[in-house]
């Protein structure tokens, strides 16, 4: 038996595209992604998410399912374009009213709303007409909106998270060209990033101001981060890990927890990196009042032997020309389907680095989860593989506590499968199974373990 202490938030975690539906309708404006989806071959089957889930519609249905579960949590996005269609200015009425009631509905619950406020469905028009998040005056656009959404949600919304994973929306959004705006560059991921770390920034400055002494809520940021582990003992394979580790969550936690990129970064990148003005990084230092760790998997890193670029989509380093790290797979380890193999160690380690590097911050694992194809079978869904999953990843940020790791909450990825990006929606990552003819809800045998742990407080 495990025990998490009885203040331990027990969450799952969804956001706006990949759940909600309603893609055109209620006053809400186009997003990259509604425009993405629709340019052939950028999705497995063409699939898109105009109705996905339909959340938009069925929230009070999937909040009860989710209150049934004991769930003492639940972090969601806001749609910028739903609240924003233009992304400045002009406020939907519609959509303020469908997240007021929606968090009315997690309160009358009794669950706690954590609110992402960017989780990569950008306005369109900020995209065609401004250029997206080359733009520096994305800052000031992204504190525009997320006023409103303090100033709408904030005397009941208490959590907030800035940007959802700023890694991806550089590097694959900028740099693979594998999420929207499908850009493919060497260069504008690094620019992409700057502005992302100045929006967050920018907005928790705003927030700070003239929001939290009142409101009292917390403000933070998501980052995902794999674990690489080094492949070999030898010295330039353990820096050659480290140097991964520092491309990946360093790149955006560096500035926030120390003020300014990775020496090694910098060192590496040069020019193409830009630089914080002295003002910047006192702004961006202890930007975040918690680090929100999306965490999935582990892969071993080398000291790259060629000075060709290896660029595969998803899961790797990316930008590994700059890096010079090669990943690798141990071909013992199990795989989900997405092809991220199950090391639960590589999660201990890395909450452990973080817990090192970053000065024993707070942490909260904002996103956890495996892809695996379940399927409804006399009314159940038996997803064994999943309970397996979440345990051990469980036992793993459990003993990194033990070591002193400040973790204070736990979500699942995700409440309900969903639309997967790219990937579309063969992969399942939800506790709820989602029939997306019918949209009839299946809770999965993970759902009710899940359960357990959140009423127990442990892990058997
Ligand atoms: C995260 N990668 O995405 C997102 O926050 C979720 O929206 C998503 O559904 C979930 O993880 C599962 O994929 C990622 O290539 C997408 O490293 C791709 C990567 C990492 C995270």
């Amino acid at each position: 038996m495990k025990y998490f202490d009885n203040k331990f938030i027990w969450g799952c975690a969804t956001s706006s595209y990949q759940i909600e539906g309603e893609a055109y309708g209620n006053g809400k404006g186009p997003s990259i992604w509604d425009d993405f989806v629709r340019i052939p071959g950028k999705t497995v089957n063409g699939e898109h998410a105009e109705v996905s889930c339909n959340f938009y519609h069925t929230y009070r249905e999937d909040i009860a399912l989710m209150a049934q579960m004991g769930i003492k949590a639940f972090r969601f996005s806001f749609s910028w374009p739903r609240i924003m269609p233009l992304g400045y200015g002009k406020i939907n009425e519609q959509g303020i009213q469908f997240y007021s009631d929606m968090i009315n509905c997690l309160l009358e619950h009794g669950i706690e709303p954590y609110a992402t406020l960017y989780h990569w469905d950008l306005p369109l028009e900020l995209q065609t007409a401004h250029n997206g998040w080359l733009n520096p005056k994305i800052t000031e656009y992204f504190t525009e909106y997320a006023n409103v959404c303090f100033r709408n949600f904030g005397d009941r919304v208490k959590n907030w998270i800035t940007i959802n994973e700023p890694w991806v929306v550089a590097i694959l959004g900028y740099g693979q060209g594998a999420f929207a705006p499908g850009r493919v560059s060497q260069t504008e991921p690094y620019l992409v990033g700057h502005h992302e770390l100045l929006a967050h920034a920018k907005a928790v400055k705003y927030y700070r101001d003239n929001y939290q002494a009142s409101q009292q809520g917390q403000i933070g940021i998501s980052l995902n981060c794999d674990w690489r582990e080094p492949l070999t003992n030898n010295p330039e394979d353990m820096e050659a890990a480290e140097r991964a580790l520092l491309f990946f969550a360093g790149w955006f936690a560096d500035p926030i927890w120390k003020g300014d990129y990775p020496e090694v970064m910098r060192q590496r990148i040069g020019h193409k990196l830009p630089s914080f003005t002295p003002e910047e990084k006192a702004m961006l230092m202890g930007s975040s009042d918690f680090f929100g760790l999306n965490h999935y998997t582990t892969m071993f890193a080398a000291n790259s032997k060629n000075t060709n670029s290896d660029r595969n989509v998803y899961g790797n380093g990316g930008i590994s020309e700059d890096q010079h790290v090669d990943l690798s797979v141990d071909p013992a380890w199990e795989t989900t389907t997405m092809n991220w193999a199950v090391v639960p160690w590589g999660f201990r380690k890395l909450l452990e680095w973080i817990d090192k590097r970053y000065n024993r911050p707070t942490i909260i694992i904002t996103e956890n989860g495996m892809s695996n194809n379940d399927t409804v079978s006399n009314g159940e869904v038996n997803d064994q593989p999943r309970i397996n999953f979440i345990r051990s990843y469980l036992e793993a940020c459990h003993e990194a506590m033990q070591h002193g790791a400040d973790v204070r909450g736990y979500f699942a990825w995700s409440l309900l499968d969903n639309f997967e990006w790219a990937l579309g929606y063969q992969k399942q990552f939800g506790l709820i199974h989602v029939d997306m003819k019918t949209l009839v809800r299946t809770p999965k045998a993970s759902a009710w373990w899940y359960a357990g742990v959140v009423k127990n407080n442990c892990i058997d």
